[in-house]
């Protein structure tokens, strides 16, 4: 008898769950990745780049085990200005101090070198990418192709994120 009870008490409460999801997932922003000008430093030909995209919120980013990663490129090899295909989809709530930490490395991963270079590093704030996104439509602008990122340790390369629409 019990059984019968809790069918439509379920039921009940996984679409309260949906509406509440929906409310509180705020908005999908979809973006690919690209770099250009990445130093190099493979000795036997050019870099073979790929990201590791890391978030932390409100209160978080401190420590190191604040970052959660969210994402990954593949590995684009020997060049220095890769143009990765992913599209990453990060859900973005206005207000929250949402931050990215973006990594470049370089795969090596040899028995001489087993630790993958770095190659740049690079943090924003989401919603000053947000604004960057809004106020270069306000210019009227079709042809926004990226937002560039400048990369530290080691500088010289920067990051380019292209926001997706479908
Ligand atoms: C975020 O919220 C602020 C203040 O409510 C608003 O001015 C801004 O346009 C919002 N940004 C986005 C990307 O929705
Ligand atoms: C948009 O135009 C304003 C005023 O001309 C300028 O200050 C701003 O940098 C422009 N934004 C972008 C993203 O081009
Ligand atoms: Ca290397
Ligand atoms: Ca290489």
């Amino acid at each position: 008898m019990f059984r019968f009870l809790l069918f439509p008490t379920i039921l009940a409460v996984s679409s309260f769950g949906v509406l509440c999801l929906a409310q509180l997932n705020g908005e999908a922003l979809k973006f690919k990745l690209a770099a250009v000008n990445l130093p190099n430093l493979d000795l036997d030909g050019p870099s073979d780049p790929y990201v590791k995209l890391y978030t932390a919120t409100q209160g978080q980013g401190e420590r190191h085990t604040d970052w959660q990663k969210f994402g990954q490129t593949s590995v684009k090899p020997n060049t220095l200005n890769p143009v990765w295909d992913e599209v990453f989809v990060y859900r973005y709530m206005n207000g929250t101090n949402q931050r990215w930490r973006f990594l470049v490395k370089d795969l090596d991963n040899t028995w001489l070198n087993p630790i993958d270079d770095h190659l740049g590093r690079v943090e924003m704030n989401v919603d000053d990418y947000m604004f960057q996104l809004k106020s270069s439509k306000q210019n009227g602008t079709q042809n926004l192709k990226y937002i560039q990122m400048f990369l530290t340790h080691p500088i010289g390369g920067a990051l380019l994120v292209t926001p997706v629409f479908e």
